[in-house]
């Protein structure tokens, strides 16, 4: 599952970038047009909840949920009349399962903005404009391969036919195809498309250090973003390069003194995770406590199939037990003794807080 790092250059999305993988991986240079070439690293996802589960049961290793971030070139307004930069970007990007924006809310006269001075409302329409733009040229060509198809009373095609013919008017007055009102049906009729603005989008806005405290609905309205199922959250890649060599206590400190109780690239990790249509539970057996990445709402033995194949068609039923009763009770004998542990079987939706061990056939 990739992430991509989008927007305008110059705006600190390969800063951000080495802030989230811990590494000085991606050049990230004071002039536009620094990152050419993608950058991609695999990301774990701290929970707090791991290092809570293993120090309980005091095995030794963690193995967190990881997920996958690729920065690329920035665009810019006009983008898709620069053709071979253009033509790169789409044909990387429409690979992507989620999009993060990075939006350049911080002021400093040293770091030249595009666009001359700092606007995040007006970047944040150049961006979508572009992307709209693109998805506008796919949606078309492919309205019009479909429309022969339909004539010949395709059953799918015709039902194909009646989304795009909602969707065309909706991209063209400036909004994100997912903001569309569709079932779940029609969702996935629309997959095939791969448009960019059909992807989940989580806007990662770098402020500087005094706006850390902005709330969510003030960077909303900076943005003029109402969506709600658009993530929007702030972070100040200033502030996390500064603390890239901290020690965590140091890194919590630093963070108190700005009012920051929550850790914001394990949160912004975390969103994006989410973002993705994700989430994980926990085994804690034998030698290690791991973070297992599933779909939202699967059931049991699809959870059960991440860790073996075969375990899908082999499941009989699952012990469950929430991962505090697990701590608190420091054992599964202690916390099936209090009766925390519950069986659960095939029909069973697995939940964020989870820790399971299956029984099989077999
Ligand atoms: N003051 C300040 N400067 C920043 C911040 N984030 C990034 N920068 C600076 O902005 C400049 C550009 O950062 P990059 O991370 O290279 O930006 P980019 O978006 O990857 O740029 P391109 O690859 O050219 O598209 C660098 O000089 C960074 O040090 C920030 O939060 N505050
Ligand atoms: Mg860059």
């Amino acid at each position: 599952m990739k992430v991509w790092i989008v927007w305008l250059p110059n705006v600190g999305k390969s800063s951000l970038f080495n802030v989230l993988t811990k590494s000085y991986a991606a050049d990230a240079q004071n002039f536009p047009f620094c990152t050419i070439e993608p950058n991609t690293w695999i990301v774990n996802v701290n929970d707090y909840r791991l290092e809570a589960l293993q120090k309980a049961v005091n095995w030794i290793k963690i193995v967190p949920a990881n997920v996958e971030f690729v920065d690329i070139a920035g665009i810019v307004e006009w983008a898709s009349k620069w053709e071979w930069l253009w033509n790169k970007f789409l044909a990387n990007i429409r690979e992507a399962d989620a999009i993060l924006q990075v939006v350049r809310v911080f002021e400093d006269s040293n770091v030249h903005h595009v666009s001359w001075n700092v606007n995040p409302r007006r970047d944040a329409e150049i961006i979508n404009a572009e992307l709209i733009l693109a998805d506008l040229e796919t949606l078309e060509k492919k309205m019009w391969e479909n429309d022969k198809k339909a004539k010949s009373w395709d059953k799918e095609a015709k039902a194909k036919q009646e989304i795009y013919v909602r969707l065309k008017p909706h991209l063209e007055s400036g909004n994100l195809a997912i903001t569309l009102d569709l079932d779940e049906d029609e969702k996935l009729l629309l997959r095939d498309l791969y448009l960019l603005t059909f992807k989940p989008f989580i806007y990662a806005c770098n402020v500087g250090e005094t706006q850390m405290n902005l709330k969510e609905e003030d960077l909303r309205q900076i943005l003029g973003i109402n969506d709600a199922s658009i993530q929007v959250m702030p972070i100040s890649v200033k502030m996390e390069l500064d603390m890239m060599e901290f020690s965590p206590e140091d890194r919590k400190e630093y963070l108190e003194s700005y009012w920051i109780t929550e850790n914001p690239t394990d949160k912004l990790i975390k969103e994006c995770y989410d973002a993705l249509g994700l989430q994980y539970y926990f085994t804690a057996w034998e030698i290690e406590v791991r973070a297992w990445t599933i779909k939202k709402w699967w059931k049991a033995p699809q959870a059960a199939w991440r860790i073996h194949t075969d375990f899908e068609k082999k499941f009989i039923k699952a012990d469950v037990v929430n991962w505090q009763d697990l701590v608190e009770n420091w054992w599964w004998s202690k916390a099936r003794e209090h009766w925390k542990v519950k069986m659960e079987w095939k029909e069973y939706v697995v939940q964020d807080w989870d820790v399971m061990l299956f029984k099989f056939w077999g």
